[in-house]
């Protein structure tokens, strides 16, 4: 190698152009090795100095260094090209199309049932009632006794009611409970208690004001009978709740959960164990596809003097009205459905109509 016949210039050029030709950063090196390493071509030159005479040395030393920087500045270009591409490569490896469309996870929707249940909740919540909710088993008491069920009414017998095999502290099967007159119970049972105090010391008692809506069960399956069904019943219990209250509370409930003013409601003589009067209540739309026909909707009475005894309370202090809704009628009514048990089935094609 003699490098008296290469000027300087053409060294340069030679190290920008293996430079620039280096695919890699280790490529790159080995050619930076050849122009500026121990041996390289420039320091091969700059030790050459060395032997110039001092005049010279001087000239040529600042051509060399001039050289030298610019080979210096190709490599370090060289360097940051190569570091850019890099970054760049990992930048696509790991890229992430934010403008893909995500994948669509269907949206659900509420049961009829559920929906029923939550309008009705709301339009008695708006009435003042509270809205009471508890176990779906139950003790013996709570279903049967406490409503003034005698012992041999066929309602407990194991035709209708479905037993649990553990027994109570009373030593009786335990229940799927049959209605949620239980939770009404155990409701107005605190509702005493709490104010027991208070009405010993002659005050007034706030009125009982509530409704218990939940699954319930029977033995029973056809068309228009699920072993599990959904029931709403409603409690109003105070000194002076009568009748005419039950019906301007029912009559607001058909108005606002059929959103019509155009129905008729009558009461017609009936029998519970834990109301007397008892009265089924029958409603008739004047308009709409059920123009004309009365619907028995729900069951009612006047509270039983023995079930107001049982919640803890004096009868003769305490009066008032019960009613039992069943939610899945009042769905069907509302939705024009004409199979329970399209209800209880899961299919899709006839829930996602009530999305
Ligand atoms: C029906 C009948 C009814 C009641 C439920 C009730 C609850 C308590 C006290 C007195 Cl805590 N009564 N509930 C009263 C009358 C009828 O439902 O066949 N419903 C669909």
């Amino acid at each position: 190698m003699n490098d008296q016949a290469h000027p300087l210039a053409d060294i340069v050029s030679e190290a920008e152009r293996d430079f620039h030709a280096a695919p890699t950063p280790a490529e790159l090196e080995n050619a930076k090795a050849r122009f500026l390493g121990k041996s390289g071509r420039l320091t091969e030159l700059l030790k050459a100095l060395a032997a110039l005479p001092i005049d010279e040395k001087k000239a040529r030393g600042a051509e060399v260094n001039q050289a030298k920087l610019r080979i210096e500045s190709a490599l370090n270009a060289r360097r940051d090209a190569l570091a850019d591409a890099e970054l760049n490569r990992q930048l696509q490896a790991e890229a992430l199309d934010v403008t893909l469309p995500g994948r669509q996870r269907g949206e659900g929707s509420l049961h009829p049932v559920s929906r029923t249940i939550d309008r009705i909740e709301a339009i008695f919540a708006s009435m003042g009632f509270d809205i009471a909710e508890g176990p779906e088993i139950e003790t013996d008491w709570m279903s049967f006794t406490a409503l003034n069920n005698p012992e041999n009414h066929p309602a407990r017998s194991m035709q209708d009611t479905f037993y649990v095999d553990i027994k109570d502290e009373q030593g009786r099967w335990l229940n799927l409970r049959p209605h949620t007159s239980p939770m009404q119970v155990r409701y107005a049972k605190a509702h005493a208690a709490r104010y027991a105090q208070a009405v010993a010391e002659g005050l007034t008692m706030p009125e009982v004001r509530v409704i218990a809506p939940g699954r319930v069960y029977r033995v029973d399956s056809d068309a228009t009978h699920s072993p599990m069904f959904h029931q709403i019943e409603g409690l109003w219990l105070g000194e002076n709740v009568s009748f005419k209250d039950l019906k301007v509370v029912f009559a607001s409930l058909v108005r606002e959960f059929f959103e019509t003013d155009d129905f008729d409601v009558r009461f017609r003589p009936s029998f519970f164990p834990f109301t007397e009067p008892s009265a089924e209540i029958d409603i008739r739309f004047g308009s709409g596809p059920l123009a004309g026909k009365w619907l028995e909707v729900a069951g009612s009475g006047q509270v039983h003097p023995n079930v107001v005894r049982n919640f803890g309370l004096d009868p003769e202090a305490q009066i008032g009205f019960a009613f039992g809704i069943g939610a899945d009628r009042f769905a069907m009514l509302r939705y024009g459905i004409d199979d329970l048990r399209l209800m209880f089935d899961g299919d899709l094609r006839f829930l996602s109509q009530f999305a």
